[in-house]
């Protein structure tokens, strides 16, 4: 697992560069992973059954959110915007809007609604939304290991998921972005923006979207020294559950949680994190709207390379 230099993400975003090197050897034991993410539809069975209300729907208090500027402490979350022409990929708030209003119901802010996305990730979820999900549902969010695992489908040292070209025969293979960064997504791909879920190939073990779409929460604390400490272990590491404590040196004040397999807005000009064996971060109380999940179940025995190869669910 992890990269090498070669692979690593070229990434603007400041202390991500680096932190999946290097290649290191890693076991997991046998599990079941969600085909797809989690839609729309599913949350909002989840939420019916238990009236969750998501962090992006509660009003922050001040003391939760000491140094935010007092306007924001109002209900809402992070939206993508196109900024409206180039600028330098050196600072995200460019492209980044906090959006009162916006949440997994409103993924656009409170004009937008999920009325036809049924079949679309759930977005704007934090860590602890999705983990009361999985709870509900019996299951659990995956390690980063058990992610890395399991979007690789078996196949260990290649560069994307599905192989070691990014569109291979010509071929689109993940919603990813094309076009200009940040200012227009020419949807070659056939989607500028999120789409549902399930429309490119499933990897070898079955996965849909394991690359691309959105964003997933695994169960990690993110560190960018990780993988290294893992490798400098010098042996296979067991099931690794993270570190103990989340560093980011970006921004150390933010407790960070593990996301993995890129969205709808990597792209080659600011972040190929479509790459299988790079890493994503993100502060546990914030969600936007590229950031999701899907779940595992521990597996019996043996299940490891036999696991999903039926219907999508
Ligand atoms: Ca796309």
């Amino acid at each position: 697992m992890g990269s090498t230099m070669e692979t690593e993400s070229l990434c603007g975003l400041p202390g991500v560069t680096r932190d999946a090197l290097p290649v290191h050897r890693v076991y997991v034991d046998g599990f079941w992973m969600d085909a797809m993410e989690v839609t729309n539809e599913k949350f909002e069975q989840f939420v019916k059954a238990t009236g969750y209300i998501t962090i992006a729907e509660r009003t922050p208090t001040k003391e939760e959110f000491p140094t935010a500027p007092a306007e924001n402490l109002v209900a809402g979350s992070t939206v993508f915007t196109p900024t409206p022409g180039p600028v330098p990929l050196d600072n995200f708030y460019q492209w980044w809007r906090y959006e009162k209003g916006a949440n997994w119901r409103h993924p656009e802010g409170p004009s937008s609604d999920i009325k036809g996305r049924e079949k679309y990730p759930v977005v704007h979820i934090a860590y602890d939304d999705a983990v009361a999900y999985a709870k509900w549902a019996g299951k659990r969010l995956p390690t980063e290991a058990e992610f890395e695992f399991a979007a690789r489908g078996g196949k260990a040292g290649l560069i994307y998921a599905w192989g070691n070209e990014l569109h291979p025969g010509g071929k689109f293979m993940a919603n990813t972005y094309q076009g200009t960064f940040p200012v227009k997504d020419s949807g070659e791909d056939g989607f500028s923006g999120i789409a549902p879920v399930g429309q490119f190939p499933p990897n070898p073990y079955g996965l849909y979207d394991i690359t691309g779409n959105v964003w997933e929460w695994c169960s990690d604390w993110y560190r960018p020294d990780y993988y290294a400490e893992l490798a400098r272990q010098g042996r296979v590491a067991r099931n690794p559950q993270g570190p103990d404590i989340p560093f980011d040196p970006a921004e150390p004040t933010e407790k960070k949680r593990v996301h993995r397999g890129g969205s709808f807005l990597c792209s080659d000009q600011y972040c190929t994190r479509y790459m299988v064996g790079t890493r994503g971060k993100g502060e546990v109380t914030t969600g936007s709207n590229h950031v999701g999940f899907r779940c595992v179940q521990p597996g019996g025995s043996g299940t490891a390379h036999g696991a999903n190869k039926g219907k999508p669910s």
